[in-house]
């Protein structure tokens, strides 16, 4: 089977909300050896950045960007399962989340999914998370990380509330920050303070991996 030949059937299951054929491309990739991280960048994903395109110049409404990312989580879901699960020697703590505000969790569960494939133990807050429930979550299980993402450019202002609430109560050095989404850049990082940034779910691993040193 053409690989360019499924990654283009997948972006047109984004586009056309096909919940009938997503689980059989899905499927069809992981037999033909396609890593799932690639599946969905190339595929999957170029067809909802598309649904996003879409709605952003108004030629689809929101119901539709709602049904195609319901077929988007599917296939991540598919995909994913299929990753090895990690649980030799941990490496680490991770709690994670979508800020306040924000409900787009999407690519947080990708970070998750990797992060708990490399070995890291990861609580993941789920969406809308405020901020003070990151700091506590990561003080009741010790933890060296805590990650925030936001797809909103009105919820990044939450990162930078994570970050001063910790200097304010003194954790700043306790725990490490990573920040990604896709308005965020290494650019806002630096600037509100954050230790790390990464634009996708494999350089997330990375940046968690160099966090601790290892
Ligand atoms: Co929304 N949405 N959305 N949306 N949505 C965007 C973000 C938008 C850019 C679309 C557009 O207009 N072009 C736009 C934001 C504009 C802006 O802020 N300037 C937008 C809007 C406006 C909205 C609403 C306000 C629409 C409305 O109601 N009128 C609303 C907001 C709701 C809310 O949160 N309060 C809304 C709602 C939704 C849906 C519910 C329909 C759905 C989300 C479903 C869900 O997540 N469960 C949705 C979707 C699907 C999108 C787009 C099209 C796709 C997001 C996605 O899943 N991408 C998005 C357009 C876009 O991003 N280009 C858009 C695929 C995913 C694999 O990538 O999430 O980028 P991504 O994650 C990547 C990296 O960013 C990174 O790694 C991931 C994996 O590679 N990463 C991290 C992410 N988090 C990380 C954390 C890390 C490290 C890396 O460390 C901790």
């Amino acid at each position: 089977m053409d690989r360019e030949k499924l990654f283009k059937d997948a972006q047109d299951i984004i586009i056309k909300c096909d919940n009938d054929r997503v689980e059989e491309v899905a499927k069809l990739a992981l037999s033909e050896g396609i890593e799932p991280l690639e599946m969905i960048n190339e595929g999957f994903r170029v067809g909802i950045t598309k649904m996003g395109d879409l709605f952003e110049r108004g030629e689809v409404f929101l119901p539709e960007l709602i049904q195609s990312a319901e077929v988007m989580k599917k296939a991540t879901d598919i995909l994913m399962e299929s990753l090895p699960k990690g649980i030799d020697t941990k490496r680490g703590t991770v709690v994670i989340g979508t800020v306040q505000g924000d409900i787009h969790d999407i690519g947080k569960i990708l970070v998750v999914t990797m992060l708990q494939a490399n070995s890291f133990e990861v609580f993941d807050l789920g969406h809308d998370v405020e901020t003070e429930m990151f700091i506590e979550k990561a003080k009741e299980t010790n933890a060296d990380i805590i990650g925030t993402s936001s797809l909103l450019t009105t919820t990044m202002k939450y990162q930078k509330e994570l970050e001063d609430e910790l200097k304010k109560s003194g954790l700043k050095g306790k725990f490490k920050t990573i920040v990604g989404g896709a308005p965020v850049t290494q650019r806002w990082a630096d600037r509100i303070g954050a230790d790390a940034y990464a634009e996708n779910a494999s350089t997330a691993v990375r940046e968690v991996q160099s966090l601790m040193g290892s």
